[in-house]
């Protein structure tokens, strides 16, 4: 492993022109990990030139702003790629061939080689956690800057240290982090979990609505009235579905939002127990075992996944 570390901090000392991506549809670890980044590398080397690259996400504002991309560098600049298993999925880069020499950092299962080298750790609860453990063992510097992205990726990505790939490590480098670069955790929580009161009260309308079948199936269908009530944003049901875990009578759980304009339901599922994406993939849709959608234009389709559902459930329970 120590030749691993040793290899990457080479590789990025060498170049002085260096990319970094991540995964398309953004999150704070895919977002913390390469902002972070770029922080560390500066921080160490400040002469090199370092951009971090993808779709701007004003969500997560707090990470910062993305970086404009020279055409021209491409064919002498070092990409790393962060937390993304395939090309596919890499925001802003069609062929990675087409720069000097890459390297992918991740801790997704592999699906895909575009690299030169590569860190794999599927152990490890997020690619943030591996850019810590790559700083201490290593020249790199941390700064304070560089902390605070990777804090809070990390925290995002183990749901505040709840998932099971939460490990000794994970808390080891986190209390290193915190004691070298006192970082104020309270305020970066702030910027993660505070939330507009229009969706904490969309919140209570799925929690009095919700059905809850024998078992152990929660489910919701909103039609375009209500999503207009609550501001009429059709991303509202996926800003809210990850609230409904731990509900001792739920087990998987469905909303369905009507879109009127675009002539279609979504669906947002999460699930504590069986998995559920072959379900959605059957109705077009797919994602994770325990988090899955689809975008469904035939309606009938609703009372078949409630159907699928109900049904996996209730084997699950066996
Ligand atoms: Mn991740």
């Amino acid at each position: 492993m120590k030749e691993l570390y040793k290899e990457i901090y080479k590789k990025i000392k060498e170049y002085d022109k260096i990319v970094i991506a991540r995964h398309i549809g953004a999150d704070p670890d895919a977002l913390g990990s390469t902002m972070g980044l770029k922080e560390l590398i500066l921080n160490t080397f400040p002469e090199k030139k370092v951009s971090v690259i993808g779709v701007y996400s004003s969500v997560f504002k707090y990470m910062g702003r993305m970086d404009k991309l020279n055409e021209n560098e491409i064919k002498d600049s070092l990409l790393i790629v962060c937390d993304t298993p395939n090309v596919e999925r890499i925001d802003g880069v069609t062929n990675p061939r087409d720069y000097a020499y890459v390297i992918k950092i991740d801790h997704h299962p592999a699906i895909e080689k575009f690299e030169d080298l590569k860190w794999v750790d599927t152990s490890a609860s997020s690619v943030c956690q591996m850019l810590i453990e790559l700083t201490y063992e290593t020249r790199l510097k941390m700064n304070k800057e560089a902390a605070e992205k990777l804090f809070m990726g990390l925290v995002s990505d183990t749901n505040r240290f709840l998932y099971d790939y939460t490990s000794p490590k994970t808390f080891m480098l986190v209390s290193k982090l915190i004691q070298d670069t006192k970082i104020d955790i309270t305020s970066l929580y702030n910027n993660l979990y505070s939330r507009p009161l229009i969706d904490v009260r969309f919140m209570g309308y799925v929690a009095q609505t919700m059905t809850v079948t024998e078992g152990g199936l929660g489910y919701l269908i909103i039609p375009d009235e209500i999503v207009q009530r609550f501001g009429g944003d059709a991303a509202l049901a996926g800003n809210v579905i990850g609230s409904f875990n731990n509900i001792n009578e739920v087990l998987v759980w469905v909303i369905f939002t009507e879109d009127r304009k675009n002539e279609l339901i979504k669906v947002n599922a999460r699930s504590r127990g069986p998995e559920i994406h072959t379900v959605l993939e059957k109705y077009g849709g797919g994602g994770h075992p325990m988090a899955s959608g689809a975008r469904l234009k035939n309606k009938d389709d609703v009372e078949k996944i409630i159907n699928d559902l109900e049904e996996l459930c209730k084997n699950y329970r066996k």
